[in-house]
Parts: structure tokens; sequence; C-alpha cells
């Protein structure tokens, strides 16, 4: 029905205006065509002029009115050490094309006026003029040439890549719908290597494990970066075009799948100070920048001003599907201190996801900082052993030791947990110790108490052969007689499956 009335309104608005026509037509007979004609052209001619000045006013109007909101202008400085020659690229461009544009305009509309059609003017035919074709390529050529002489010297010295002596951070932006990952190289500064072959629901990345520079990257939610340093940014992208984006430091990359793409920058103000800039007072106590004085929330009255909560930010600056807008994250620019103690809080992707799991190459054995601790943790343990009265303290489970399933053959990350011990051994040289291996309620008793006895006698079969003397350890099996929980859930069972230390002599 909808359709049917916007039909037949299209064709009532056809006939309507076709019926106009054919009455001006007639009137144009009845008045004599030429005269209507010539007042035809001179209101046009004065409509030129009157557009002409319209427009440029507005032009100039609406330049000022949104200053602020230009790059190069008023508040927004570049926040970045090359920022500075992009925005003075920008402002010669500007200058030279904004001389041309005006001038072109006046003409162009002046022109449609003072030539207007008129009787008995005739336009002047010109076939060629060397001279004019001269002076309109040769002003261009030279220009332009200025311009693009200028234009790549700020390109080559924005797109230097950085030169191996000099000390950068390097840190990885993944772009993918409709996120940024980000990667920091980790204690080591050194990113680890990826193959997009690996990547897989827990490794978004595709890094190999194998290679041991990946083991300190970590993948925080916001940039970081501290100021005055300089900053090797490696571009990527998983799945279809992105672009990194910084505006406020002039950086503006693609993110191509598959074609690594970069960008290198110095961050020279920090987040607090942009915010004491946009917050700036003038001299008689009124805000410089007005709008940034404005409320966040214009009807809380109590809520933070527009400068203060002020964040540099990196988008996506390719339309690259419905959730593009999701690809903001909040840059932050902090001093060196404050840096240092952020990136201390980061924990490694790989031992927060990966350690243990799965994919772990490393499962194992133990990193440095683990068997330190570990080794700390022991002795703390073994010294409260040593200095209760307690009997029942004397009672050590070595909860680090585990053996294949159903066999006595120690796990090879046992081992680190039996050097401990050894080291105790010999630290305490006139300890005795019993070493005890216990069971859950599964399979035969009978058995469980032989497996139990022949697993304590693989430890000290072990502690034996690091030197610690037979005679200072004895080996007793308790199958599954002595549980300390209930055997009715796997979480019970697994901790009544244990071998335990119990300290005789010490
Ligand atoms: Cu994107």
């Amino acid at each position: 029905m909808t359709v049917l009335l916007a039909i037949l309104c299209i064709i009532l608005l056809t006939v309507i205006v076709v019926q106009i026509g054919r009455v001006t037509e007639l009137a144009a007979k009845i008045r004599g065509e030429e005269e209507i004609q010539e007042g035809a052209n001179r209101r046009h001619g004065a409509l030129s002029l009157l557009f002409m000045i319209v427009f440029l006013l507005g032009t100039i109007i609406s330049a000022g009115y949104y200053k602020n909101s230009m790059l190069w202008y008023g508040p927004n400085h570049a926040a970045s050490a090359h920022g500075g020659s992009l925005d003075y690229m920008f402002n010669v461009t500007l200058f030279f094309t904004g001389i041309v544009f005006v001038i072109t305009h006046i003409l162009l509309f002046y022109f449609a006026w003072k030539y207007r059609g008129e009787k008995g003017r005739k336009a002047n035919f010109m076939p060629h003029d060397n001279r004019l074709e001269v002076v309109w390529t040769a002003i261009p050529a030279v220009v332009m040439t200025f311009l693009v002489v200028g234009g790549l010297d700020a390109w080559n010295e924005v797109m230097a890549d950085v030169s191996p002596d000099e000390e950068t951070l390097e840190v990885e932006a993944t772009g993918f719908q409709f996120a940024w990952a980000l990667r920091y190289p980790g204690e080591d500064g050194l990113l680890g290597t990826k193959n997009y072959q690996l990547i897989n629901a827990i490794n978004p990345l595709g890094q190999d494990w194998t290679d041991k520079k990946n083991l300190d990257d970590f993948q925080p939610s916001e940039l970081v970066l501290p100021v005055n340093k300089q900053v090797r940014v490696r571009i990527t992208a998983r799945d279809v075009l992105h672009n990194f984006y910084l505006p406020h430091f002039r950086v503006k990359m693609d993110a191509v799948p598959g074609l690594p793409t970069y960008f290198v920058f110095t961050p020279t103000t920090t987040t607090e100070e942009y915010r004491k800039q946009l917050g700036a007072l003038k001299a008689d106590g009124t805000p410089k920048y007005p709008e940034w004085h404005e409320l966040t929330d214009p009807n809380d009255p109590e809520s933070p001003k527009r400068y203060e909560n002020f964040n540099f930010e990196l988008a996506c600056a390719e339309l690259c599907g419905s959730g593009h807008y999701a690809m903001r994250r909040i840059v932050r620019i902090v001093p060196q201190a404050e840096y240092d103690a952020w990136v201390g809080q980061q924990q490694s992707y790989y031992m927060s996801s990966i350690r243990n799991g799965e994919e772990d190459p490393w499962k194992d054995i133990l990193f440095d900082s683990e068997i330190k601790e570990r080794a700390a943790e022991f002795n703390d343990r073994v010294s409260k052993a040593l200095s209760s009265g307690n009997a029942a303290d004397k009672v050590l489970t070595l909860d680090h030791v585990s053996y294949e399933p159903g066999s006595a053959e120690l796990t090879p990350l046992s081992r680190y947990q039996l050097d401990n011990l050894v080291s105790v051994m010999n630290n305490y040289p006139n300890m005795v110790v019993e070493l005890s291996g216990h069971t859950d309620n599964t399979g035969d008793p009978e058995s469980n108490m032989e497996l139990s006895k022949q697993r304590a006698g693989k430890v000290s079969e072990y502690l034996a052969s690091k030197g610690v003397a037979a005679n200072r350890m004895s080996v007793v099996g308790y199958g599954q007689t002595r549980p300390i929980e209930s055997n009715d859930t796997p979480e019970g069972q697994e901790k009544n499956r244990r071998t335990e230390l119990r300290i005789i002599t010490q």
C-alpha cells in the first residue's frame, strides 16, 4: 500500500513539473523569450557574487570557530619528537593551497557575474597562448617541487628505522577484529619469535614457546610508555587491514596481515603534562581553552572537568568492520620511574597462561626463579619442623615429588625438591629421617602397600646417589592405611597419594 502511494505521488509530481514547464513556455512566448533570458542571466550573476561572499565568509568563520580542533593549533600540539615537523609540513601546504583556494574561488564566481550573457556580447576566441601555458604550468610546478621535497624530507626523518646501537624500547601491536593485542618484551628487552601456525585459543599471537625470549613477554591492556624514550612499534594484523593511529603523537601506520610494518617515535609529553596544558589559565585567570573546562558529565556538577579526564588514545584508522570503534585503547605516557614500577607489576603471558599446561615445552624443567622460590620455601618448612617440639610437626610432605602413574618411577620434576632435601641432609649431618610412601584407596591394598614402599625406596635411592649415607634413611610403605583426607573425592585422593619425610633425629 505504501509503495503504491509512493508511486502515485511520484507520478503526480512528474505531471506537476511537466505542467509548470508548459506554462513557463507559454508565458515566454507571450512576453518574448530574450527578455526573460536576460533577466535570468542578471539574477544568476548577482547570485554568484552573493554565493562567493557567503561561502568565503563561512569558510573563514568556521576555521576560526574550530581552530582549537585543528591538530597544529591551540591545545593540540604534537606530543612526540617528530610531530612538529609533520605539523610544519601541513602548515606550509595549507598556506600555499589556501592562497590558491581563495584566489580561484573569487575568480570563479566573479567571472560568472562579469561575463554573464548579454545581448550583443560575443565570446572572445583564443586558440592558443604560449605565455599563459608557461605561466600556469611553471608556477604550480615550482610550488609542488618545494612541497614534495619538503614532504620527502619530513618522511625520511619520520620513517627512519633505528640503528642497532640506539637504545630503543620495542613493543608490538597486533590488530585483529576488534582489538589491539599489545606485547612488551619483558626483562630481556627482546620480543620472542612468532609463527602464525601456532595461533590458537590460548596462544592468540602464535608465540613460539620454545624460544626463551617469549617467556617473559607480557600483554598489557593499555599502552604505557616512558616519556622521552625512543619507541619502535612493530605493527601487524591477524585478519584484515587495520591502522595503528596515535593522533596526539602524529603516528599512523597500516597494520597489514602478513607484512610487518613499524613506526619509531619518541613521546615528549606525559599524560599529566598534557592535561595541565589543556587546563591552562590565561594571565587573567580565565581558561585558555574553555571547551576543556567543561564538565565531563553536564548533569553532575561534581564530575571532573574534561581536561582532568584527558587520555591519549590508540585508535584503528581503517574501517575494518562493524566493531571498528571498539579498537580504541588508552595510551599513558609516564615518567621513567613510574614506567619501571608498572613493568614490575606485569606478569608474563607464558607464566600466567601457558606454564605447566598442555602446550608448555618446558614442563619438565623449572626455571631459575622457580628453583630459588621452591628451595626457600622448603628450607623454611624444614627449619620450622626442626624448631618445633611437637612430634606431628616433624613430618613434612614432599609435595613436589611425584611418580609416573601406577609405577615407582620419579617424574622429571621431582628431582628439584629431592635436591633441596639433599642439601638439608648435608647441612644437618646428624639428621636421620624416615621416608614413607602413601597411596589412595584405589586398587588392591596389598599391591598399594608394595607400590608405596617401592616409591619411598626410589626417593632413598636418589638421595643415596647424591651422597647421603644409607644408614641415615629408613624406608617404609604405608599403602592406603594412613589417609590425610577423605578418599571420596578426587582431590582428597590426590592429597593421599604422597611421600612423607619424618625427622627422627636432628
Ligand atoms: Cu581495525
